[in-house]
């Protein structure tokens, strides 16, 4: 703890710290919260930051800063009150940069200050289905009008085309004697591989533009003050110039599933319409404002995407010998990219439904 203090010490914390522990759940960062002596609004979050997931630490808190700069100025000429429970607010350090390199033990650190009086739900239902959606929609529309560059904090992260070219260079080069078992599944998989492609190409033929997303989607990365209401969306590392798709599609593949990611009950995977249903009304509530007519249209595609973006991506890693996603047995990815198979081919059932309900909301 010596450490971490010493670590707490290089950021212009306010008050006096009372105690530093562990906070939460997450796989990729470390991080703990700074208790003051001071009501609570003088609270802090310290987080360690993954550098070998996230391997440009300038770059990606440079987006924080543009994102959430950005959104704080939106919410004040809104007069929105509450302003520091609604955006991240990070502290700067004696140099005046929002992380602190330390040098002799390879880390970046960031500090934040702790939305109070707040909590995120793991849950998905139809309701927090639908604040997820309002959310991330208010999210990205407050960040249309971006004038900084930001940068891809992981490259081409959800470029369809890349998952594709990685998947078939790991079958030629078939480095652990997996390639041969999977040729059936990747014949299935490739029937699809153009249609799938169709953002990038529509992106170079200059149909779509990229926009600011949060390309993490998850349920549990929205706040919400205690009387259920959206406060912010946090985790905000993989915010980054990303198709319309990102951040639509990847929140129904995790929560439209019935059943877990990695379970290998193929036949209880069903996409969930009642989730679809929810979500959908809720994003196109906020995203309705900015999505192009084109994007809107997309949206059965989005939701299709995604369960087989990561398809290709699973089974990427099975054959290259499992070093991406921890496997707790030898076919663990091979079960993921299945199950992920299954939901995509579910949600190509719905695709007709969900279109009409994308037309009723948008009516
Ligand atoms: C990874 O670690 P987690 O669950 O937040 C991955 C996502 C995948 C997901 C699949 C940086 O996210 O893109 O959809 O696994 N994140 C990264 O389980 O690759
Ligand atoms: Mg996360």
């Amino acid at each position: 703890m010596e450490h971490i203090k010493n670590i707490a010490s290089q950021f212009a914390i306010q008050g006096t710290i009372s105690q530093i522990s562990p906070l939460g759940n997450g796989l990729i960062n470390d991080t703990y919260k700074i208790t003051t002596a001071e009501p609570a609004e003088h609270d802090y979050v310290l987080q360690r930051i993954n550098h070998h997931i996230f391997t440009d630490v300038p770059l990606l808190q440079h987006n924080i800063e543009v994102v959430t700069g950005h959104i704080r100025r939106q919410l004040e000429k809104a007069g929105t009150p509450d302003i520091d429970r609604r955006v991240l607010t990070f502290l700067p350090t004696k140099e005046g940069k929002t992380f602190y390199y330390d040098e002799e033990k390879d880390e970046y650190w960031r500090v934040s200050v702790f939305i109070s009086n707040a909590v995120t739900i793991e849950k998905v239902d139809e309701t927090s289905s639908y604040n997820a959606g309002n959310a991330f929609g208010n999210f990205e529309s407050m960040l249309t009008d971006v004038a900084d560059q930001l940068g891809e904090t992981i490259p081409s992260f959800h470029n369809m085309e890349l998952r594709r070219d990685q998947l078939r260079d790991v079958l030629r080069r078939d480095p652990v004697g997996r390639a041969a078992s999977v040729a059936e599944f990747v014949n299935q998989i490739e029937s699809y591989m153009d249609e799938m492609c169709q953002g990038e190409r529509l992106l170079r033929e200059g149909k779509l533009a990229l926009r600011v997303c949060h390309c993490d989607t998850k349920v549990n990365n929205v706040m919400f003050d205690t009387e259920g209401n959206v406060l912010c969306v946090i985790d905000l590392d993989t915010v980054m110039p990303s198709l319309f798709s990102s951040d639509y599609g990847d929140f129904l593949r995790t929560a439209a599933n019935t059943i877990a990611e990695d379970s290998a009950e193929f036949d209880k995977i069903d996409f969930r319409m009642d989730i679809f249903r929810a979500f959908t009304r809720g994003y196109l509530e906020t995203a309705g404002s900015f999505l192009t007519p084109l994007e809107v249209s997309l949206l059965p595609y989005a939701a299709e995407l995604f369960p087989y973006m990561q398809c290709v991506r699973f089974l990427w890693d099975y054959v290259s010998g499992d070093h991406y996603w921890k496997c707790q047995f030898a076919e663990h990815n091979l079960v993921r990219a299945q199950n992920q198979w299954q939901l995509f081919l579910k949600a190509r059932e719905h695709e007709e439904e969900m279109k009409e309900f994308i037309g009723e909301c948008t009516r």
